[in-house]
Order: C-alpha cells, then structure tokens, then sequence
C-alpha cells in the first residue's frame, strides 16, 4: 500500500493540465510487420521520440503472466516486499524515485538485466512457488523484450542507412550491457476523487538509456511532452508496446532522435500496472554522436562520456533536470 506522510501529498499534486481521458490520437504506430517499418520508425523517433509498436512478436499470454505475477507481489504485506531492497536504486521501493527526494505515487520492483537468466535466488525472500513462478515470468519476458529492443534498433540502423546492422543493437545485446527492468504499480488514488488536481504517479522525466520497450495494463496515466511543451495523454493498450529514445540514443544521433519527456499521473478508479524494459549500454561504452551520421559541417552537439560517467551523474539529479546539458558542448 502507499502511504504518504503529512506535507507529502501536497508535494506530489498537480494542476489539472487538460480533462483526464482525452486521449492523444496523434502518437506514431508502427507495424513491425510491414516493410514501411524502418522509414516510420526513423520518423517516429525524429518528430516525437515516442511511438507504439504492434505485431512485435510477444505473446500476450507472456505479458498477462508477468502482470499477474507482478500484482501477485505488490499485494504481499508490505514487510514482505521490503525484504527485496530499498529501491535506491534496485530492489522494491515505495512514493520515493531515486536518491533524491523525488517523491511519486507509486510502489515498484527495480531489477537488473543481464544476458543471463535471473536466477531464483534474486527473489530468495519470496516464499515457494512464488518465487519460482515470477522468476520464470520475468526470464521469459527479459528475453523477449530484448530480442524486441534489438530489432527495433536493427530497424532504425537500416532506416538511418548505417551499417553494420547491429551498430546500435549491440550495445543493448552485449554481455555487458547495463539494463534494467521496472515493475510499476499505481494504486488508485482515493485523495483524488472531488478535487481539482491530479497526483504525480512518476514525475516527468527523459529515461537516460538508449530505449525503453514499456507495456502497461489497459490503465492511463502515462503522458508524454510534444515539441512545443504541452502534456498530451498516451492511450492505454495493453497488447501493445510503446517505445521511447532515451538520451544515450540522442546523443548517438546528434540530436536527430528525441528523448521524450514523459510522467505518469495516479489515478483515483483503477490500478496502473506497467513493465518497462530500459535498454542501456555496457558501462566503459563511449557515447557520442556517430560520425557515420553526421552531415558534412555538421557539429557535433555532445562531448564523448562513458555510459558509467552518464549513469553516475544521472543518478544525483532530481527526476525533471536536464541530465545532458553538462555533457553539452
Ligand atoms: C528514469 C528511468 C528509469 O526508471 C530509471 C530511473 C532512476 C531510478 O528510479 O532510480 C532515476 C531516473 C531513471 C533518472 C534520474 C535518477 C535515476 C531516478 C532519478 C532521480 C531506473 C533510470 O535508469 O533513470
């Protein structure tokens, strides 16, 4: 349960910007199925850095699994999920987003990725079967969705017309690669109901990684930030994934891809539910804009960092900074 303490509320609340549930209609989808593919995706992520993606080989039943797992778990009693970190940053956290006093009105479970299978013991506080049966949902699914942020990579370096193939991919592919999985859950917010402001579930922010593969129930709440600074809300489909550039893949391509601001707001009927994958690259990787991408004269926006140096420096930012800039030239 989320609980907030006397002054916390007030900290997480926020103007209602435009009537709940009117959906944004004009977010990309791209079938990953149809050849048009790379070209729209290339667009996609130069105009809005957000898009949706269907057929993207993923069973359904995979994602009600992990879902039913992950609900399974945060109805535990609380003391039985903290036995499973402090969320600073892996491991169950509840309202407090990283180390810095960002503050939301959520729980989560925060799991490192690796090309290995999660072993059990990962989860060793669990009781049996549980431990096992969400074990097994989350290695299925880790597995899937990185075959899916490899494959949309492949597709943007085809689209982007840099080669090889997997110049992109690999980065997320590598033994080494540094990623993560989140399991989100919002509870309903009853505070909501008859007041003129909605609640922060995830303050607004850019996701440092290269790409984030997200999969929600059919829940909204998540709201993205459109070129000219106006929040628009991201229909609900829980058949679907929604996939977002992350800075790392901004500063690959010049600034040429977005990296999309975005929040969740808590909502007062239903739970939210997501589970979102966060591509990274592995720590000694070098991050600067591709010279194969660059335009003849074109400057070069960024300065070259390591992939660690970023993550160390993100990790002592407030949620809505603008982690970047000092990596700016
Ligand atoms: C945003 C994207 C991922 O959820 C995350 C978040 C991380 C955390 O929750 O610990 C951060 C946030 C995220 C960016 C800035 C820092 C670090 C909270 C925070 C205030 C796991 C990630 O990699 O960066």
């Amino acid at each position: 349960m989320v609980v907030l303490a006397k002054g916390e509320l007030e900290q997480i609340s926020l103007p209602i910007a435009h009537k709940p549930g009117t959906f944004f209609s004009g977010i990309p989808v791209i079938d990953l199925s149809e050849p048009s593919s790379k070209t729209l995706l290339v667009r996609a992520c130069e105009e809005v850095g957000f898009f949706k993606v269907t057929n993207h080989g993923i069973a359904m039943d995979l994602m009600a699994k992990l879902e039913a797992e992950a609900m399974r778990f945060f109805t535990l009693p609380q003391v039985e999920k903290e036995l499973l970190g402090s969320g600073s940053p892996l491991g169950y956290g509840s309202k407090r987003i990283g180390c810095n006093g960002d503050l939301g009105w959520l729980e989560y479970l925060l799991l490192e990725v690796t090309s290995k299978p999660m072993s059990q013991t990962s989860l060793s506080y669990l009781k049996e079967p549980s431990a096992s049966s969400f074990c097994s949902a989350l290695n299925e699914y880790i597995m899937g969705v990185r075959k899916l942020a490899c494959e949309v990579l492949e597709l943007l370096a085809e689209g982007l017309n840099i080669q090889p193939r997997n110049l992109l991919s690999k980065l997320v592919m590598d033994e080494e690669s540094d990623s993560v999985l989140r399991l989100n859950h919002y509870p309903p917010c009853p505070h909501l109901q008859g007041l003129n402001c909605s609640l922060t579930g995830f303050g607004e922010h850019t996701d440092p990684q290269i790409i984030s593969l997200l999969r929600s129930n059919n829940t909204s709440g998540l709201e993205i930030s459109l070129r000219d600074g106006s929040w628009v809300s991201v229909p609900p489909d829980q058949n679907s994934f929604y996939v977002n550039v992350g800075d790392s893949l901004q500063v690959l391509t010049n600034g040429r891809f977005r990296s999309v601001k975005h929040r969740v707001l808590a909502n007062s009927i239903s739970s939210r539910v997501s589970m979102i994958y966060f591509g990274g690259p592995p720590p000694r990787e070098k991050l600067a804009p591709l010279p194969l991408l660059m335009e003849e004269g074109e400057q070069s926006l960024y300065r070259e960092f390591t992939w660690c140096e970023y993550k160390r420096s993100a990790y002592k930012t407030r949620l809505a900074d603008n982690r970047l800039g000092q990596f700016e030239k």
